[in-house]
């Protein structure tokens, strides 16, 4: 397996507008950033992933971008970007902007020239169909924030295609010159220097060119079939690689919905020259109530066999990323923890151990290295996401289900759980603005926050701090084969990594209830690398605390 350097690093990733706001605004801004990049050199991280920082109306907070070449006013201008980028490389920290291109704003000027007529040079940017009747749109197609998935567009008496917002219209990717306008705006970016590109739903670029109508099980139809991994997916993504990203020393992440470990061979095999690795859902995704909308627990032992199929099979032929939460989840630790009080700080290191000691690249959300927890919604006024709005409006407001049936799923999944302030310290807004904030701060910062985490060697952020490190001094961590152990427990997930004559045993306990277990016979005296309690491990029947988590080294 070839080493890299993006095999080795840690990625955090940023989402700018909850960050850190530098002028009072309530936004959190570049400034804001790079204000902060001591705390996150501090952390050890390599690489930040930067969520949406363009030109945007905030339809979807940055994900609807109107110029790729600019920089949204709230957060800054492209001189804060450049002292970012800047500061950022001499902390020895890396910077991979998000890449949002399936689709545009409709406030981007492709996009406002191609609705002007038919025969507009940018027409055929955009993926536009007559209706089937002066009522009907082209099919059933319903777009994944609700409602369908396209929208008449009255100068030209046509549909446009949009499988986000109405404001989020779909790039035409077969047409050559879209193709051409984006390879030359990311190398632009490219030029500037930056470290690589997170690139949004990136499985959808290609759309089947008959557009037949989706199985339906509410009112819309499922696009999937005809738009996800699509015909030229991947045509077009080596094209893309030929022409820009095999220039420069970048890595790139491909967030691909929906994808199979054979497909994830496809996008990111070693010898695959299209991106570097694939964010894969399946252990985020389950099959929910309504949609994606539950309350329920994914099993442990479900859990297990999908992460430990994605570790298996990807081994030496294509490179995972590891993830339990970003900016479209809830809370780690809210989710596969345990956030209540006297288990959150030790369920969280218990997670952050399972995570980075797999193999693949780990991605840590802002404020998962504190604990932060999902948010306590009160009312759906207190949502500010376009999807939790627009699905309260739909499951609920005026759909099938009653308040109290709907509350507890939406409440456990709602993006906004990962979306509120970072919790810098115990002042008023947590101190993350002197201003108002765009969205509540969690109420629990007083307990939970930065400046408590970083002054006690015990916290979450120590914890973190400490798994990173070790990263550098354990190659086994990096470049280890899998194992799963106890494939039927449904408290413990327990594995070895095994690299040379180096061996490691990772051992979780996912419950808040003690669990016996009896360390392999070669593990016996072995050293302990890390662990959340201050067990010793040199017996072999052991009794585990609820969510005790280490590891064991020989
Ligand atoms: O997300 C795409 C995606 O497939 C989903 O996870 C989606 O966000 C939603 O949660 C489905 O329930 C990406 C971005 O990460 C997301 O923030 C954007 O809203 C979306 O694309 C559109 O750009
Ligand atoms: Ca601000």
């Amino acid at each position: 397996m070839n080493k890299t350097w993006w095999k080795e690093a840690v990625i955090y990733q940023i989402y700018p507008r909850s960050f850190m706001d530098s002028n009072g605004d309530g936004i959190g801004d570049l400034q804001g950033i790079v204000s902060r990049l001591d705390y996150l050199k501090y952390l050890g991280i390599d690489v930040i992933w930067l969520s949406p920082v363009y030109q945007s109306p905030n339809d979807d907070n940055g994900y609807d971008i109107s110029d790729y070449q600019a920089i949204m006013d709230e957060f800054g201008t492209m001189e804060d970007f450049d002292e970012l980028l800047a500061k950022a490389h001499d902390r020895g920290i890396r910077i991979v902007m998000d890449l949002v291109v399936n689709h545009t704003s409709d406030e981007h000027k492709w996009f406002l020239e191609s609705k002007k007529s038919k025969d507009n040079p940018y027409r055929d940017y955009y993926i536009w169909r007559e209706g089937q009747n002066e009522q009907a749109p082209p099919n059933n197609w319903g777009s994944c924030f609700g409602g369908s998935a396209w929208q008449y567009d009255e100068a030209t008496s046509m549909y446009y295609l949009h499988l986000f917002s109405k404001k989020q219209p779909d790039l035409n990717w077969d047409n050559k010159e879209v193709r051409q306008s984006v390879y030359d705006m990311m190398t632009w970016w490219c030029e500037k220097g930056i470290d690589g590109f997170r690139m949004d739903v990136i499985s959808m670029i290609s759309k089947t060119s008959e557009m037949p109508d989706g199985k339906a099980e509410g009112l819309y139809g499922d696009f999937g079939p005809y738009c996800i991994h699509g015909p030229n997916v991947h045509k077009y993504l080596q094209e893309m690689n030929e022409t820009v990203l095999s220039k420069y020393d970048i890595m790139t992440v491909g967030e691909t919905a929906g994808v199979t470990t054979e497909l994830a061979k496809q996008y990111a095999g070693e010898d695959a020259r299209e991106l570097n690795m694939v964010f894969q859902f399946e252990h985020v995704e389950g099959n929910g109530k309504y949609g994606k909308w539950t309350d329920q627990k994914m099993p442990l032992t479900m859990l297990k066999k999908t992460l430990s199929r994605w570790q298996r099979e990807l081994h030496g032929k294509a490179w995972n990323s590891l993830f339990w939460d970003n900016h479209d989840q809830p809370r780690a630790v809210s989710r596969f923890g345990d956030d209540r009080p006297m288990f959150r700080e030790i369920s969280a290191k218990m997670l952050a151990t399972c995570l980075h000691m797999l193999q693949g690249t780990p991605y840590i959300y802002q404020g998962e290295e504190l604990g932060m927890t999902n948010y306590p919604f009160q009312s759906p006024d207190d949502f500010r996401d376009i999807e939790s709005i627009n699905a309260y409006s739909q499951w609920c407001a005026n759909g099938p289900l009653s308040h109290e049936e709907f509350w507890p799923c939406i409440t456990a999944k709602s993006r906004d759980n990962a979306r509120t302030p970072m919790q810098w310290d115990d002042t008023e807004n947590a101190g993350f603005t002197t201003g108002t904030p765009w969205i509540s701060v969690n109420p629990n910062y007083k307990e939970i926050n930065a400046k408590a985490e970083t002054s006690d060697p015990d916290s979450v952020f120590h914890y973190y701090k400490k798994l990173i490190a070790l990263r550098r001094e354990n190659p086994v961590m990096i470049y280890g084969s899998y194992e799963p152990l106890l494939e039927d427990s449904e408290e413990l997930f327990v594995y070895t990594r095994t690299l040379d004559l180096e061996k490691l045993l990772t051992v979780c306990n996912f419950s808040d209830k003690e669990a016996s277990f009896t360390i392999p016979y070669e593990f016996v005296g072995a050293g302990c690398l890390i662990s959340n309690t201050e067990n010793t491990y040199d017996k072999a029947e052991i009794t585990l605390r609820p969510y005790e988590a280490f590891v064991l080294k020989i």
